[in-house]
Protein backbone atom coordinates (compact mmCIF):
# COMPACT_ATOMS: atom_id res chain seq x y z
CA UNK A 1 0.00 0.00 0.00
CA UNK A 2 1.17 3.55 -0.89
CA UNK A 3 0.19 7.00 0.59
CA UNK A 4 0.05 10.08 -1.34
CA UNK A 5 -0.75 13.96 -0.16
CA UNK A 6 -3.43 15.41 -1.96
CA UNK A 7 -4.10 19.08 -1.62
CA UNK A 8 -7.55 20.59 -2.98
CA UNK A 9 -5.93 24.00 -3.64
CA UNK A 10 -7.70 27.41 -2.52
CA UNK A 11 -8.99 27.55 -6.80
CA UNK A 12 -11.28 24.18 -5.87
CA UNK A 13 -12.18 25.14 -2.58
CA UNK A 14 -13.35 28.71 -3.81
CA UNK A 15 -15.31 27.26 -7.05
CA UNK A 16 -17.13 25.13 -4.80
CA UNK A 17 -15.09 21.59 -6.81
CA UNK A 18 -14.45 19.61 -3.37
CA UNK A 19 -17.07 17.11 -3.41
CA UNK A 20 -16.69 16.42 -7.15
CA UNK A 21 -12.87 16.16 -7.09
CA UNK A 22 -13.23 14.10 -4.08
CA UNK A 23 -15.74 11.67 -5.74
CA UNK A 24 -13.11 10.98 -8.38
CA UNK A 25 -11.19 9.31 -5.78
CA UNK A 26 -13.95 7.61 -3.94
CA UNK A 27 -15.12 6.11 -7.34
CA UNK A 28 -11.31 4.73 -7.96
CA UNK A 29 -11.90 3.24 -4.89
CA UNK A 30 -8.90 4.74 -3.75
CA UNK A 31 -8.91 5.14 0.51
CA UNK A 32 -9.29 8.67 2.10
CA UNK A 33 -7.19 7.98 5.24
CA UNK A 34 -6.75 11.25 6.81
CA UNK A 35 -8.59 14.42 5.53
CA UNK A 36 -8.94 18.43 6.88
CA UNK A 37 -9.55 21.97 6.01
CA UNK A 38 -7.07 23.97 6.94
CA UNK A 39 -5.17 27.56 5.93
CA UNK A 40 -1.79 27.08 4.32
CA UNK A 41 0.20 29.85 6.01
CA UNK A 42 3.65 31.51 4.28
CA UNK A 43 5.66 29.55 6.67
CA UNK A 44 4.02 25.69 5.38
CA UNK A 45 4.16 27.53 1.59
CA UNK A 46 7.76 27.18 1.74
CA UNK A 47 8.10 24.30 3.15
CA UNK A 48 6.04 22.07 0.73
CA UNK A 49 7.19 24.31 -2.36
CA UNK A 50 10.93 24.19 -1.16
CA UNK A 51 12.39 22.98 -4.71
CA UNK A 52 10.30 26.06 -6.23
CA UNK A 53 11.28 28.99 -3.59
CA UNK A 54 14.28 30.68 -5.59
CA UNK A 55 12.10 30.58 -8.91
CA UNK A 56 10.51 34.26 -10.38
CA UNK A 57 6.54 32.50 -9.94
CA UNK A 58 7.17 31.54 -6.24
CA UNK A 59 5.24 34.75 -5.18
CA UNK A 60 2.88 34.13 -6.68
CA UNK A 61 2.24 30.73 -6.27
CA UNK A 62 2.73 31.45 -2.10
CA UNK A 63 0.34 34.34 -2.73
CA UNK A 64 -2.38 32.07 -4.13
CA UNK A 65 -2.15 28.98 -2.15
CA UNK A 66 -2.42 30.88 1.49
CA UNK A 67 -5.12 32.98 -0.31
CA UNK A 68 -8.18 30.77 0.98
CA UNK A 69 -8.26 27.16 2.74
CA UNK A 70 -7.17 24.16 1.50
CA UNK A 71 -8.60 20.49 1.77
CA UNK A 72 -5.61 18.31 3.07
CA UNK A 73 -5.65 14.55 2.59
CA UNK A 74 -3.69 11.44 2.75
CA UNK A 75 -4.90 8.94 0.00
CA UNK A 76 -3.74 5.38 0.19
CA UNK A 77 -4.13 2.66 -2.40
CA UNK A 78 -1.75 0.65 -4.43
CA UNK A 79 0.08 3.06 -6.66
CA UNK A 80 -1.77 5.35 -5.81
CA UNK A 81 1.15 7.99 -5.97
CA UNK A 82 1.22 7.35 -10.24
CA UNK A 83 -2.41 6.58 -10.19
CA UNK A 84 -3.14 10.23 -8.82
CA UNK A 85 -0.76 11.79 -10.88
CA UNK A 86 -2.35 10.39 -14.12
CA UNK A 87 -5.76 10.88 -12.33
CA UNK A 88 -4.76 14.89 -12.01
CA UNK A 89 -3.45 15.50 -15.85
CA UNK A 90 -0.20 17.59 -16.73
CA UNK A 91 0.47 20.30 -14.21
CA UNK A 92 -1.22 23.57 -16.57
CA UNK A 93 -5.08 22.46 -17.15
CA UNK A 94 -4.50 24.06 -20.64
CA UNK A 95 -2.41 21.14 -21.45
CA UNK A 96 -4.00 18.49 -19.39
CA UNK A 97 -5.96 15.79 -21.20
CA UNK A 98 -9.92 15.93 -21.68
CA UNK A 99 -10.98 13.25 -18.73
CA UNK A 100 -8.35 14.11 -15.86
CA UNK A 101 -9.47 16.42 -13.46
CA UNK A 102 -7.76 19.10 -14.83
CA UNK A 103 -7.95 18.87 -18.43
CA UNK A 104 -11.91 18.82 -17.17
CA UNK A 105 -11.81 21.41 -14.91
CA UNK A 106 -8.77 23.65 -14.96
CA UNK A 107 -7.86 26.36 -17.81
CA UNK A 108 -4.55 27.76 -15.70
CA UNK A 109 -0.87 26.61 -14.89
CA UNK A 110 -1.58 28.19 -11.07
CA UNK A 111 -4.93 27.24 -10.92
CA UNK A 112 -4.77 23.69 -11.35
CA UNK A 113 -6.89 22.55 -8.48
CA UNK A 114 -5.10 19.65 -6.88
CA UNK A 115 -2.14 19.14 -5.89
CA UNK A 116 -0.68 15.32 -5.71
CA UNK A 117 3.02 14.05 -4.34
CA UNK A 118 5.58 13.14 -7.41
CA UNK A 119 7.49 9.80 -5.70
CA UNK A 120 7.61 8.11 -2.75
CA UNK A 121 10.06 10.74 -0.96
CA UNK A 122 8.19 13.52 -1.33
CA UNK A 123 4.89 11.59 -0.18
CA UNK A 124 6.47 10.81 2.96
CA UNK A 125 7.72 14.92 3.06
CA UNK A 126 4.61 16.12 2.49
CA UNK A 127 2.19 14.06 4.96
CA UNK A 128 4.37 14.75 7.36
CA UNK A 129 4.18 18.70 7.24
CA UNK A 130 0.49 18.49 6.40
CA UNK A 131 -0.72 15.69 9.36
CA UNK A 132 0.63 14.25 12.34
CA UNK A 133 0.88 9.99 13.12
CA UNK A 134 -2.41 10.23 15.21
CA UNK A 135 -4.50 12.51 12.72
CA UNK A 136 -3.93 9.32 9.91
CA UNK A 137 -7.10 6.74 10.56
CA UNK A 138 -6.19 3.45 8.61
CA UNK A 139 -9.04 1.41 8.61
CA UNK A 140 -10.21 -2.07 7.22
CA UNK A 141 -11.75 -1.27 3.94
CA UNK A 142 -15.19 -3.26 3.07
CA UNK A 143 -14.88 -2.11 0.01
CA UNK A 144 -11.53 -3.97 -0.43
CA UNK A 145 -12.42 -7.68 -1.44
CA UNK A 146 -14.65 -6.53 -4.26
CA UNK A 147 -12.66 -3.60 -5.83
CA UNK A 148 -9.22 -6.13 -6.58
CA UNK A 149 -8.20 -9.99 -6.47
CA UNK A 150 -6.11 -10.87 -3.12
CA UNK A 151 -3.28 -11.73 -4.79
CA UNK A 152 -3.14 -7.72 -6.18
P1 LIG B 1 3.03 19.61 -10.06
O1 LIG B 1 4.09 18.59 -9.76
O2 LIG B 1 2.12 19.21 -11.19
O3 LIG B 1 2.26 20.04 -8.84
O4 LIG B 1 3.78 20.90 -10.58
P2 LIG B 1 5.18 21.59 -10.19
O5 LIG B 1 5.84 20.93 -9.01
O6 LIG B 1 5.98 21.71 -11.45
O7 LIG B 1 4.73 23.03 -9.76
C1 LIG B 1 4.15 23.29 -8.50
C2 LIG B 1 3.06 24.30 -8.67
O8 LIG B 1 3.61 25.53 -9.12
C3 LIG B 1 2.04 23.87 -9.70
F1 LIG B 1 0.89 23.50 -9.10
C4 LIG B 1 1.81 25.05 -10.56
C5 LIG B 1 2.72 26.13 -10.05
N1 LIG B 1 3.51 26.77 -11.10
C6 LIG B 1 3.24 28.07 -11.38
O9 LIG B 1 2.36 28.69 -10.78
N2 LIG B 1 3.97 28.69 -12.37
C7 LIG B 1 4.97 28.04 -13.04
O10 LIG B 1 5.62 28.64 -13.92
C8 LIG B 1 5.20 26.69 -12.75
C9 LIG B 1 4.46 26.07 -11.75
Amino acid sequence: MERSLVLLKPDCVQRRLMGKIISRFEDKAIEIVAMKLMRVTPDLAKQHYAEHVEKPFYPGLEEFITAAPVVAIVAQGLDVIRVIREMLGATNGLNAAPGTIRGDFSSSRQMNLVHASDGAEASAREIALYFSDEEICDFDSCLESWCRAGDE
